[in-house]
């Protein structure tokens, strides 16, 4: 499944970087023996992950508020106290570790991006800047002793050598512990035809099935699922070594579903590429022709997932005249790729005017729709590009 030439997700430009910029033909592929549904070809980590890394997660509330959540959940659970340790691998401005700190049990994030590594710091989080790999794993085993708790959220697509992670896990887990992952979900990504959730830094979209037989390779096992609707839709996957935990009923009959909708099938994907080939078009011809009536047309949020709507349904500055967004490192810089759209301050959003947004960031409607409830008064529609367009 080809998208054409592409730029990295998250390198949002100034305009002096305009004509340096770096693009890698986006081809995503399934495997029928992994049954991962993958990029063919990756940009070089350190060109995603490094100082200038875009994405802070504590941009949303909701977000803050789900992270709080499974914290108390799995302390619940888990019986943690102050001696147990817990590591988080791809821990972003401490979103989630800020609950564990609070709580002063033995904590590492370990994050690949310096700029956001920093940030959890200057909470108190302990942190390491560092891709977490087999190595990086037996330094963290001999410094700190095996990990009760290993988590990882919206970063298991993210990794290309993955087995190494998986590998680095199972050394790094107590006998009796528990790795928690939570990812987009290959079944909501296609039942909402979200395409956008396709970008070099979402490498893998993963399924129960695909991560049974990457942990499977390494003596562990999923023993529990659960589904979110969170960034799209998420499943949430429990781990632990082979034989340790009883299977849950959640994770026979969510193989049951994959089986049924044919995520092990190849031909599934044929249907999902026809089907984003008509969203594409159907995009740009609506832009088009509201364009030509001289309207206004803005947009909400400059998620990663952005680049992938405006690069691959060529939409550019022409047609949309500049997207609001709460993000510090995105503010006042550009679309990436042939997209090149101004980013503002979303604080800006209610004084300027606009007949219609696009909204980017279609996963955190709720949140951002309650937020800017003048919009809909003033009789200004929203364009919500994904699972289809719908203007309202
Ligand atoms: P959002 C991220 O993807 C990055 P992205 C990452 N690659 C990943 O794995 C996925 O999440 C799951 C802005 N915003 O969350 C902030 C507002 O302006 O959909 C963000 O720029 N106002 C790690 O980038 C963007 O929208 C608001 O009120 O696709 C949302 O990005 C809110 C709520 C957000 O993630």
């Amino acid at each position: 499944m080809s998208f054409g030439k592409m730029p990295i997700a998250n390198s949002f430009i100034k305009k002096n970087q305009f004509k340096k910029q770096f693009f890698y033909n986006m081809e995503a592929g399934f495997c029928k023996t992994c049954f991962t549904f993958q990029l063919i070809k990756v940009p070089k980590a350190k060109m995603m992950f490094n100082k200038n890394y875009a994405y802070l997660a504590s941009t949303s509330n909701v977000m803050k508020k789900h992270w709080s959540k499974l914290s108390k959940k799995i302390i619940k659970k888990s019986k943690l106290n102050k001696k147990s340790f817990v590591v988080e691998i791809g821990s972003n401005d401490g979103i989630f570790l800020e609950n564990i700190a609070k709580k002063k049990i033995n904590h590492l994030g370990v994050d690949a991006s310096k700029n956001v590594c920093d940030i959890a710091k200057s909470k108190g989080i302990n942190s390491l800047n560092d891709f977490f790999n087999v190595n990086t794993a037996k330094k963290i085993k001999s410094k700190y002793g095996k990990a009760d708790i290993i988590i990882s959220t919206n970063t298991m697509h993210h990794i290309e050598d993955i087995n190494s992670v998986v590998q680095g896990m199972s050394e790094l887990i107590k006998n009796n512990g528990t790795i928690i992952t939570e990812d987009p979900s290959l079944n909501e990504m296609l039942k909402k035809n979200a395409y956008d959730q396709i970008y070099a830094e979402h490498m893998y979209i993963w399924s129960l099935n695909s991560m049974s037989y990457l942990f499977g390779k390494y003596g562990m096992e999923i023993y529990d699922i659960e589904n979110n609707n969170l960034h799209g839709g998420c499943s949430r996957y429990f781990i632990a070594k082979k034989n340790k935990k009883r299977i849950t009923s959640r994770v026979i009959s969510h193989m049951k579903l994959e089986k049924k909708i044919g995520l092990n099938k190849i031909s599934t994907f044929y249907k999902f590429k026809k089907k984003i080939n008509v969203l594409r078009k159907k995009l740009k011809s609506t832009l088009i022709k509201l364009k030509k009536k001289n309207k206004i047309i803005v947009g909400y949020g400059a998620p990663a997932k952005s680049t992938t709507i405006l690069n691959f349904c060529d939409i550019n500055f022409k047609l949309i005249d500049k997207i609001f967004d709460n993000s510090t490192t995105k503010i006042g810089k550009h679309t990436p790729g042939k997209s090149l759209i101004k980013i503002e301050n979303s604080d800006k959003f209610k004084k300027t005017y606009s007949d219609y947004c696009v909204l980017f960031a279609w996963n955190h409607k709720k949140e951002i729709l309650s937020k800017e409830k003048h919009y809909s008064r003033q009789h200004c529609k929203w364009i919500i590009p994904v699972p289809k367009l719908k203007i309202i």
